[in-house]
């Protein structure tokens, strides 16, 4: 590790950045590569790195259309959690939070967590009870996670409205203390820097227009800056991912659609842990600048416009007034969307395509800021080892054959 003295950080301070080493390397496409990663978002840059980590595959490209973490890597609300309901999910989801708790450590980079909790509210005693059986059915699975009453809620999140005539009144809430944020840009970038460290080329401003296939096999891609050769291609392109399965000749089960957010000015701390509400559709964290960081559900219409619209708007500040009724006087600075992929049964695809060579990770939909470890984890054991990992057998496109549906819609929460 780096380390300055206080002259040392004055001095660079004062020198905008001169001197600074570059945190990872611009270099230009080779003719080849041992395998090539279409998309630089965390789950692109995660699957370089575990592929050089862990299996020893180094000659490795990630080819990135704009800048890497500028999909919705860096345009995510940060939550990571793992309280989803069925097993094969619960192992895959703990799995990433606890790679996500060892990130700083392992990447050698802050990437800012803070596990205060991530409290879903109830507003029904339906909703409790449904609740209080999938708490039991995450505790089966190892996953924590507990029932709170109105009174703890309040002690968490001073000027919540628990008043019982609210009109979605609040009954409870589920819980789970590991849950938290982390700074989702910075997972990108410890990535980048730690893949670029084993050899990774990280190849920005280069999209890729086509492959090469020939017998059902892939050659390579072809990119805005030429054709590069490779026998195994992973893509993770989130919202994009049927755009290039279209290239490649073949149909993904998804949809893309645009999930928004907004932040407000920066506050002094009011309270560190996310509040989500299925009832109301929205969901809130402050961030370490003060922010109020608020999102809402997915706008229902195919689309590829990365940007936010009034209509959403004005369903996200109802339903956060309905909660907060304290914020109304504060300032809303910036609203953005990303393009999300929407599966179904609100499961990843994680595995092979049916063009030998090419592997795919996508569907992560409305929430898979949080699987980037172990989405990248997995693809990397997949294409590594031409063959699913154990942790992500179950999601793989098979499904769509088999009927083996996971049903995680409950879990994604508030936006589908
Ligand atoms: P991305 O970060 O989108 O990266 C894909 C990359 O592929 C992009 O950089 C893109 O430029 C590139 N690309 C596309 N086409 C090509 C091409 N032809 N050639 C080369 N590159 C290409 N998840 C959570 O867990 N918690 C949350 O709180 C949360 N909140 C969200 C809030 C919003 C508003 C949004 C939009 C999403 C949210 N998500 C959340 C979901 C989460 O952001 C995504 O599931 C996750 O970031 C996907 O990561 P990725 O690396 O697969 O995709
Ligand atoms: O998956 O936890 C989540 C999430 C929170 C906000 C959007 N997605």
């Amino acid at each position: 590790m780096q380390r300055y003295s206080v002259m040392s950080l004055a001095r660079n301070a004062l020198s905008h950045h001169e001197g600074w080493q570059q945190a990872w390397r611009s270099p230009d496409p080779k003719p080849e590569y041992d395998a090539i990663i279409v998309g630089g978002g965390g789950h692109g840059l995660a699957t370089a790195y575990y592929l050089a980590k862990e299996h020893g595959i180094t000659n490795v490209a990630v080819v990135e259309a704009g800048w890497i973490g500028g999909g919705n890597t860096g345009r995510n609300t940060t939550v990571v959690r793992s309280n989803y309901l069925f097993p094969e999910s619960a192992a895959f989801y703990d799995f990433s939070l606890k790679l996500f708790e060892n990130m700083s450590r392992d990447l050698n980079f802050n990437i800012m967590l803070r596990q205060a909790g991530m409290l879903m509210l109830m507003h029904s005693r339906h909703d409790a009870e449904v609740m209080r059986r999938n708490i039991n059915a995450m505790h089966m699975n190892g996953v924590d996670a507990e029932w709170i009453d109105t009174d703890e809620i309040i002690g968490m999140a001073p000027g919540i409205n628990c008043n019982p005539d609210a009109r979605h009144p609040i009954v409870g809430g589920i819980l789970q203390k590991r849950g938290g944020v982390a700074r989702h840009d910075g997972v990108a970038w410890a990535y980048a820097r730690a893949a670029d460290a084993l050899g990774v080329d990280i190849i920005q401003q280069c999209a890729v227009t086509g492959f090469d296939i020939k017998d059902g096999r892939v050659q390579g891609v072809q990119t805005s800056r030429g054709n590069i050769k490779a026998k195994k291609v992973a893509i993770a392109v989130a919202g994009h991912s049927s755009v290039l399965a279209d290239m490649a000749g073949f149909r993904l089960p998804v949809t893309s659609m645009a999930l928004q957010a907004c932040v407000t000015e920066p506050l002094k701390p009011v309270f560190d842990v996310v509040i989500m509400s299925a009832a109301t559709g929205v969901y809130i964290s402050q961030s370490d600048k003060g922010e109020m960081v608020i999102g809402g559900g997915l706008d229902l219409y195919p689309s590829y416009a990365q940007r936010g619209n009034i209509g959403t708007l004005e369903q996200i500040v109802a339903g956060i007034l309905d909660l907060f009724p304290g914020l109304s006087r504060v300032k809303l600075m910036r609203q953005w969307a990303g393009i999300v992929d929407i599966v179904h049964d609100s499961t990843p695809i994680l595995g092979h395509t049916p063009v030998d060579g090419i592997y795919i990770n996508c569907g992560f939909g409305t929430g898979g800021f949080k699987a980037t470890s172990g989405g990248g984890w997995t693809l990397a054991y997949t294409v590594a080892n031409d063959r699913p990992h154990k942790m992500n057998e179950a999601f793989t496109l098979k499904r769509f054959e088999t009927g083996a549906f996971i049903d995680e819609m409950g879990a994604a929460g508030i936006s589908h």
